[in-house]
């Protein structure tokens, strides 16, 4: 072929596969338009239900065309829940914020003794649980410091006492970094671990402590935690024994796009090989008194495409959680039209991300969340922790099984 002939070909192949993108995406209210040449091949990828790569991930970071990645995302996300948004109605427990990790990234965590340290005696736990039951919470979400002292039974009697309390409670607990931890301090395995928890009833694992994985960015926002590898390996575990769990990346900080791309991928490569992760979150990171506070916030549009990419790329998760505490309702909302199906829940007492600066509410009442994804166009769907849905009568609930 001359050098011609072969300019030719290419051209008529762009056209035909401009031609297709649009053709399949007239179906839908808004074509598909880009002014970004390097997202038509992507495009034409996701429409087509295949797995992006590595390099596709980085263009959908860097790509100048937001609204184009968006589309695409909102593309997948109505194919897989049509018009629904989750939420649920839960309770934040945290039941210490001693922690001897002393993490760069994190403003929540205190030295044992040290202004502002807490522990809750376990009958304060229990309490603490109940003030938040008015509407009948369907989810306690429980996570806190890596204690130096606090024995392991401390924390499966507190599980037990919340089941023997809430027995129809869903208990979210414990990041793959706290079952490590405990799992060393009480000299077990990480299995022994999960499945002493599991037995005191712990249902789930929530999704914290991932950050990123690149060592080089570990190593300096939260370097006395376990490593990538470690959190990973729990996750598999945990999946193993019928644990389900969620899966976050925290950003904004001093990672770059390739470290972003690279996580999501192994949360891909483990939900390929286990299925155990129900939804992903991204973070955004919150620099007020942190020892990274001379960083800034991130912003909307940034906030956004996390929500975007994270639908994208990881094409085997069923759930993409736009937060709203962190998030702000407002940038929550906007997620539910950029990739997101889920706000999370009511919340009811929120302390990491308010240690850090959050200027959202503490909670949210069911009626508030509801109006969040009504007023985005979306139809609001009660889900308990397992995407089930919840129906609820005037001082009760049912999960639909
Ligand atoms: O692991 C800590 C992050 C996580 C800061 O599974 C910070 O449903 C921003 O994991 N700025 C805890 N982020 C929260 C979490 C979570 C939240 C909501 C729902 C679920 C779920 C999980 O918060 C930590 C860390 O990654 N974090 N400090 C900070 N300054």
């Amino acid at each position: 072929m001359t050098g011609r002939c072969r300019s030719i070909a290419v051209l008529l192949h762009l056209s035909l596969k401009i031609m297709t993108v649009q053709t399949r995406a007239t179906v839908e209210r808004h074509p598909f338009r880009t002014h970004d040449r390097r997202l038509e091949s992507i495009a034409e990828r996701v429409l087509d239900r295949e797995r992006l790569s590595f390099d596709d991930g980085v263009i959908l970071y860097q790509s100048s065309d937001l609204l184009a990645v968006g589309w695409l995302a909102n593309w997948v996300r109505e194919q897989m829940h049509g018009n629904v948004a989750y939420f649920n109605v839960n309770r934040h427990i945290n039941p210490t914020n001693v922690c001897v990790a002393a993490c760069r990234l994190c403003a929540f965590g205190r030295k044992k003794g040290s202004d502002g340290s807490y522990t809750m005696a376990l009958e304060q736990a229990w309490e603490t649980a109940a003030s938040g039951y008015t509407e009948a919470v369907t989810e306690f979400h429980i996570v806190g410091g890596l204690h130096p002292d606090l024995p392991f039974e401390y924390f499966l009697d507190l599980v037990a006492g919340l089941k023997e309390r809430f027995p129809l409670v869903h208990i979210k607990a414990f990041t793959m970094v706290e079952v490590a931890f405990l799992a060393k301090r009480a000299k077990l395995s990480i299995t022994e671990t999960l499945v002493k928890m599991k037995a005191a009833g712990v249902d789930s694992l929530p999704g914290g402590g991932a950050e990123i994985f690149a060592d080089r960015v570990r190593h300096i926002i939260c370097d006395h935690k376990i490593d990538g590898k470690e959190w990973l390996e729990t996750a598999r575990i945990a999946h193993g024994l019928g644990l389900r769990s969620n899966a976050t990346m925290l950003y904004g900080h001093i990672e770059n796009d390739e470290d972003r791309v690279d996580h999501l991928l192994q949360l891909r490569a483990l939900q390929d090989e286990t299925g155990g992760f129900q939804t992903f979150i991204p973070l955004a990171f919150h620099p007020e008194n942190t020892a990274l506070g001379h960083l800034t916030t991130t912003t909307g549009m940034t906030d956004i495409r996390q929500i975007a990419v994270g639908r994208l790329l990881l094409d085997n998760f069923a759930h993409i959680k736009a937060y709203w505490q962190m998030m702000t309702p407002k940038i929550a909302q906007i997620s539910l039209r950029f990739g997101g199906d889920d706000i999370d829940g009511t919340v009811v007492e929120e302390k990491i991300y308010h240690d850090a600066g959050a200027t959202t509410p503490q909670g949210l009442q069911r009626r508030g969340l509801m109006r969040l994804i009504t007023e985005a166009g979306r139809e609001p769907v009660e889900r308990d922790t397992l995407y089930r849905s919840v129906t609820r009568t005037e001082d009760t609930f049912t999960v639909a099984v």
